[in-house]
């Protein structure tokens, strides 16, 4: 095992969230079902070569028509909340105007039955299935689609206004400006440097208008909705205490990490990182105001954790194998900067295990924004898994969720306001660019059968969501 676990048990404060969480475009398949619109994802993984085996989001979990079963096995594992997200283009196929009713349906009879069983619904309104007419109008680069995705939170909220109370803007703006406009690895594939900081700043003036939208309209109803937004906000270390590596350490913080959270909670653009992007971008599209939008009241902050990074800004003793063209790498301005593999164990991805991570992302995000509810709102790992008598049993998801739970423990001793924690991810689903053949599922899917079939990991974190922690025995 890694990280700081013990054998002995830990208990969660009282009203801890416990979760599962999914996303729309890696569960639901029936991509054409009843109107449905297409989305930047159709599209990318209808292209030849940019998701592996030519998988795409059919069939994923035939979500769409099996929710129900689903709901069913959520409440059997013992979960309390179940984070999904809303697919834009099932709402608003070609992303404005009247929405769709078979859409409207979907939603509102999933969250229906979650409510029925006593399980929260915690909505994301945006997990990158971007409608393709927008992508066609220019995408997240252009402006405009800020306040179309302010127009279609607002349908969501009068939907659901009445049912939900936590509500989820984007998730990981971070992949969805940097892998999908400047390395291109996902939809809409685009590598286009400075596009990607424009998007990035329409994805955080779109959850600026959105956070707006649900809590005026909220206001308007006599209702009080909390309003989050989710990063894969990550601790960045410099693999040597040498120049180069910490300079390179400061400048992925910023990219990853202070481009967001700063003109969120503190309303600017951290100055470092204009000037580290500045031969790319002036940062025209910057208008008056956007930053008093983006910095609209926030609720809480999900964070996304898999990994600590390492990096270094200097090429020598790094295999030049691992590097790539420069103009791939998702890093705007820093493309000299690289990963470096440090030998820890890693999961299926390839991504190393370390809870210390979690733990030091935790604490540094209650140190810079204090008072700010924290939820981790997906944290899990890829193994690979075997079905064997009708049992997954994957002894090193139960060892990797275990030390990630203990560092959030740990966290919380520390004086961290984390509120919840949402496991990544219910099933087996569709993981983008790598297609079906990665597993990050408490629950495992036959993609020919659609059988469920509820890992070791599975049985264990529900008796940790039903005991509000981990027992000694666990
Ligand atoms: C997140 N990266 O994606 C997403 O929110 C999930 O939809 C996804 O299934 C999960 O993590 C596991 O990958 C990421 O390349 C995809 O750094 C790629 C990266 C990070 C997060």
């Amino acid at each position: 095992r890694t990280g700081q676990e013990s054998e002995t048990g830990v208990q969660f404060p009282p009203g801890f969230v416990w979760g599962v969480a999914t996303a729309s475009f890696q569960i639901e398949g029936s991509t054409t079902a009843d109107g449905r619109g297409a989305s930047i994802w159709d599209t990318f993984s209808a292209t030849p070569g940019k998701v592996q085996n030519g998988d795409t989001g059919d069939p994923a979990c035939d979500h769409y028509n099996r929710y129900r079963d689903d709901v069913a096995l959520m409440r059997d594992l013992g979960v309390g909340a179940y984070r999904f997200s809303v697919a834009w283009p099932r709402v608003q196929p070609t992303g404005s105007g009247k929405p769709l009713q078979a859409g409207l349906d979907f939603y509102d009879k999933l969250v229906d039955a979650l409510l029925e069983v006593g399980i929260e619904p915690w909505p994301t309104l945006y997990h990158w299935d971007l409608p393709q007419t927008l992508e066609d109008a220019g995408g997240w680069p252009n402006r405009d689609t800020a306040y179309r995705f302010a127009e279609y939170a607002g349908v969501m909220y009068e939907l659901l206004g009445d049912r939900i109370t936590n509500w989820n803007t984007l998730n990981e703006p971070w992949c969805a400006a940097f892998l999908g406009y400047a390395s291109g690895v996902h939809a809409p594939g685009r590598r286009e440097p400075a596009s990607a900081l424009a998007a990035a700043h329409h994805l955080m003036l779109g959850h600026g208008l959105a956070a707006n939208v649900i809590r005026d309209l909220g206001a308007g109803a006599g209702r009080a909705p909390l309003v989050g937004i989710v990063h894969n906000q990550t601790t960045v270390r410099p693999y040597t205490d040498g120049e180069a590596d910490v300079d390179a350490a400061r400048r992925i913080d910023a990219l990853r990490n202070r481009i967001f959270t700063e003109p969120l909670v503190k309303g600017r653009y951290p100055e470092d990182l204009l000037a580290d992007v500045a031969a790319v971008s002036d940062y025209g599209f910057v208008r008056d105001g956007d930053l008093e939008t983006i910095s609209a009241p926030l609720d809480m902050l999900g964070v996304n954790f898999y990994n600590p990074s390492w990096v270094s800004g200097s090429r020598e003793g790094v295999d030049p194998d691992d590097l790539g063209p420069a103009e791939y790498s998702p890093s705007v301005g820093s493309e000299h900067v690289v990963d470096v593999d440090t030998g820890l164990p890693v999961t299926a991805m390839g991504w190393p295990i370390d809870a210390t991570g979690l733990y030091d992302t935790l604490t540094r995000l209650a140190a810079d924004y204090p008072g700010l509810p924290l939820y981790v709102t997906e944290n899990g790992a890829a193994f690979e898994d075997r079905v064997v008598d009708g049992a997954v049993h994957d002894e090193d998801r139960i060892a990797y969720l275990d030390a990630h739970l203990r560092a959030a423990h740990e966290a919380i001793g520390a004086g961290v306001p984390l509120k919840g924690y949402f496991a990544w991810s219910l099933m087996d689903n569709f993981e983008w660019a790598l297609g079906y053949g990665k597993r990050f599922g408490l629950v495992h899917v036959d993609y020919d059968t659609q059988v469920r079939t509820v890992k070791d990991s599975g049985l264990w974190y529900g008796r940790v969501a039903r005991n509000g922690g981990i027992g000694a025995a666990d």
